[in-house]
Order: C-alpha cells, then structure tokens, then sequence
C-alpha cells in the first residue's frame, strides 16, 4: 500500500514541555504528561506516488512549504528505502498555530500516516521507537498523541507511555478558543529565547521532576484536586519562565485571565475545574465530565471568547480503514 490515512488527536499537557536539552535532535529538557482529546484532531493522508517531482503538502486547502514535513518524509523514506516523492492532505479540525496544539496532533498524524503509506509496521505506534523519534523531530509534543488518555513523555529516552486510557479515569477538557490569530512567537524560538535569557530557565527544568513525579501520584490515586493543582503550578510556573526572557514572551491575555477568575471563583464555589494555558492565549480546563456543562457555562460568561468546546479523554492517533 502507498497510501495511508490517519486521525490524531489535540493532547494538552498538564505538566509542561518547555526547552530542549538538543536542539538539533529536539530533545526536550524536560519530562511531560498529557491528555488526549476526543473532537480536536488532525487527519491527513499520505500518498507516495512516482510522478512527483517533489514533496506536495497542503494543510487545509492550502499549499504550504514546511521543512519539517520533508523531514519527516525524509526519515520515513530512509526507514522503507522508499524513494518517491508524497502528496500530503492535511485537514486540521483546531485553529492551527494559535497554542491549541495543532502542530502535535498533525506531526503525529504525519509521522503515522507515512510510516503506515510507506508499508512499515503501524501495530502499537507508541512502542514503536523508531516512529515515535521521528515524530518528535517534527514536534516535541507530538508522540504523546500517538497514546490515548493520560500519557507520559520520558525526558531521558523520549519514550511515551499511557498512564491510564481514556475510559479508565474519565477526564475532560473545556477549551476556551479566544482568538482565531497566528501565535506571535513559534514555539521553538520561543523555548530557545526562554532558555537563553530567562533567569527563570535554570529553576523551571529543576523544578520540572518534582511535577512529574507529584502528578504521577495524583493519577495513580485518581486524585483530580490534586492533579488539577499541580497543573494550574505547572502551568503558571513554565508561563513565568517564558515572562522572564528577554524580550518577554507573553502569550496569556487579558481574557485569558478572565477565564481564570472565572474559574477560580466557581472552584471557590465548589466546581472542580483547573486551568492550563500552552503558546497561546486559550484556556483549557481540566474537570470531570460530569462538571463539564457547569464548567462550559462560567467559560461561556465571559465576554469575548470566541469559542467553547467539550472534549472528552480521547483515543490515540488511529490508521483509518482505506
Ligand atoms: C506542551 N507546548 O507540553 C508545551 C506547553 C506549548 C506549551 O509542546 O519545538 O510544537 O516542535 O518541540 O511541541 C508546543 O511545542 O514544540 C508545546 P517543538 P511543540 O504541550
């Protein structure tokens, strides 16, 4: 088969990736843990065919030169001694570069989509090392969406391993689309400004272990006040880390902190719902599904958000029936 089709999901992490300990290997400097959402995702569609000439990549309708699409391909082609060109279709169902993570669920969906075109082994994607290394040269968040549910990315070996699938502990998350604009800074220079002039920077991967493993805890104990608390820190601390380069790196708004009075004053009230914000001014509160209307409704009193969707724990990334 030279042609594949695969559907991955948004994952948001709870505790953050932010800088790279290799830059050229995008390596990250720290661990992270994420969650896989159901009703955001990218899906795309790899075809290798004999009369390109080049590389075709459209993302949405639209033409687009990305290198680190042709790199992917390039790792893919070298692992199948496959040695034609791809036409690649991408439709991404999220704002795309906005801090939604588009940039993970479309890596993965690449990475798979032409591991599964170029006739490799697409069984267990997630164990599968050789894939997911190359989907993290694409994207260093994106092999967490290979996985289902709550997901751990190992700083050390760069493995990804589920913590618990999405119907083991039901989660959910109610993201607060606020802006429809491009991200004023990319990620990567953004973790290589943070890391090269933060005076926070040294504190934040330090910092990162004792995150990780307190969070583990909170899952292994299905504790969600706590796992919500350790995100709202993991959050704001890696969002003071960016605040503290030089120039700073502001992603949050107004708005966005509106969302978060909003919800923090219902938590006062009672509603068990915690905030994470990533490269971008959206919100993305973490709660029960059975809160998550409740959760919907404060979000949605607060003016100017453009959006407001309910997205359950969702699958990993899945190579769709030709
Ligand atoms: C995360 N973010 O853990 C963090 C939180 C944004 C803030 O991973 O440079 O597209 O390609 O490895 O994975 C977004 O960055 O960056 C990201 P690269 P990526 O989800």
């Amino acid at each position: 088969m030279s042609q594949a089709t695969v559907r991955a999901g948004v994952n948001i992490a709870l505790v953050k990736y932010w800088g790279k300990r290799d830059a050229a290997a995008n390596l990250p400097a720290v661990g992270s843990i994420s969650l896989t959402l159901d009703g955001l995702y990218t899906q795309t569609t790899v075809c290798f065919d004999a009369a390109l000439s080049r590389d075709v990549f459209t993302l949405d309708d639209t033409q687009r030169d990305d290198p680190r699409v042709v790199e992917v391909l390039d790792a893919v082609r070298q692992a199948a001694g496959e040695i034609r060109f791809a036409r690649i279709t991408s439709e991404n169902h999220v704002p795309t570069a906005a801090g939604l993570a588009s940039s993970a669920s479309g890596m993965a969906a690449l990475g798979l989509a032409s591991w599964a075109a170029a006739g490799l082994p697409t069984d267990d994607p997630g164990r599968n090392q050789p894939l997911v290394d190359l989907i993290r040269r694409g994207s260093g968040s994106a092999p967490r969406s290979l996985l289902g549910g709550l997901v751990e990315l190992d700083r050390d070996t760069g493995q990804v391993q589920q913590l618990t699938a999405p119907n083991d502990w039901p989660l959910c998350m109610v993201v607060a689309v606020i802006g429809r604009g491009e991200k004023k800074v990319k990620s990567r220079p953004g973790m290589q400004l943070t890391r090269d002039t933060s005076p926070y920077y040294t504190a934040w991967v330090e910092s990162q272990p004792l995150d990780l493993t307190a969070a583990r805890q909170a899952i292994a104990a299905r504790d969600l006040p706590h796992l919500g608390a350790i995100m709202e820190r993991s959050t704001l601390r890696m969002h003071a880390c960016m605040l503290g380069a030089d120039p700073p790196l502001r992603y949050l708004s107004g708005r966005t902190l509106d969302v978060l009075d909003a919800v923090q004053a219902a938590r006062a009230q009672g509603l068990a719902a915690w905030c994470t914000m990533d490269a971008g001014p959206h919100v993305k509160t973490l709660c029960h599904p059975t809160d998550a209307e409740a959760v919907a409704r404060v979000v949605r009193a607060v003016q100017g958000i453009e959006a407001v969707r309910i997205c359950p724990a969702g699958q990993g990334a899945q190579v769709l029936p030709a």
